[in-house]
């Protein structure tokens, strides 16, 4: 049971529920209110999306026909860092120029009691399925990083899983971990989508299945895979510090960090098509643009 957001043709934006076969419009404006209203009449979000769906008329239009948006306006996108064994390697690769021959403070965070865990996103900053993600002017190595978000209560609770993007631009983080949010975070850095999945309806959330592809003229350019059995923390481990005296949003995602890192020689280019994937959430699709070509104020 995944729940998406959509934008009618008369713009007005609606959240659903779909089985996959068809979808169900919903009468809450996002996930989070779905949430919490199954909590004040004491079930659970899959209960209430299934009690609603016998009384409402599923959309005529297709999944594939509907304008989606970000499953949900998260105010905050928080991500881990150097959770599976590629991103240490990789991290090592462009902070020690390919050298590779001393240890770092990545095999430190790697093994240390700690995650790390960074601010990545706002609102404003985040966007959903087939809406542009850009490239920093001032980086000639950018990569996306293909991870798993979850999606938090303001208590914390794991109330559903997504797909993220955390694009990430290496020369700038191999030159000094110092400038890790210039390499993380602007406009058009990071999306997440298609849909939520709700927790409660995965057996195993150590068994999604990642893959991800670059196109560039036609052509994949890149595609790779990998599993979040792979992962070396557990997602108990990396909520309870990201809560730690800290507030959070209802509706907060924290993504859980890559697995997945394209060959060292390559860079993202204006016009490239990424596509994520994930095992039961579906395929979050962005075209990658230059900010060049960028209109927006924030
Ligand atoms: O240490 C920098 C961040 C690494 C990261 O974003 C990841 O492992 O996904
Ligand atoms: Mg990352």
């Amino acid at each position: 049971m995944r729940i998406i957001r959509f934008e009618e043709s008369s713009g007005f934006v609606l959240a659903a529920v779909t089985d996959e076969q068809q979808v169900f419009p919903l009468p809450h404006s996002d996930f989070m209110e779905l949430v919490r209203e199954s909590e004040q009449q004491q079930t659970t979000p899959l209960r209430l999306v299934q009690e609603m769906m016998t009384s409402v008329q599923p959309l005529e239009k297709k999944l594939e026909d509907l304008t989606l948006l970000v499953p949900l306006e998260a105010a905050e996108v928080w991500a881990c860092g150097v959770t599976y064994e590629r991103s240490r390697e990789a991290r090592n690769y462009e902070a020690t120029g390919g050298k590779m021959d001393s240890a770092t403070f990545y095999d430190k965070v790697y093994d240390a009691k700690r995650p790390e865990i960074f601010f990545k996103s706002t609102a404003a900053r985040t966007v959903g399925p087939n809406q542009d993600v850009y490239l920093r002017s001032d980086s000639n190595w950018q990569i996306p990083e293909p991870e798993l978000g979850l999606v938090l209560t303001r208590e914390g609770k794991i109330v559903g899983y997504t797909a993220g993007n955390d694009m990430s631009c290496r020369d700038i983080e191999g030159e000094n971990p110092l400038y890790l949010p210039q390499a993380k975070m602007w406009r058009g850095s990071c999306s997440i989508g298609p849909s939520i999945r709700l927790a409660e309806t995965v057996s195993d959330p150590y068994a999604f299945e990642i893959i991800c592809r670059i196109y560039r003229d036609g052509e994949k350019v890149v595609d790779g895979s990998a599993n979040t059995s792979q992962l070396k923390r557990k997602y108990e481990e990396l909520v309870e510090y990201l809560v730690r005296d800290n507030s959070l949003f209802d509706g907060t995602v924290l993504l859980t960090g890559t697995c997945i890192v394209p060959p060292d020689d390559f860079t993202l280019a204006d016009g490239d098509r990424i596509e994520i994937e994930i095992s039961g959430i579906g395929i979050l699709t962005n075209p990658v643009k230059s900010q060049a070509t960028k209109n927006i104020s924030i």
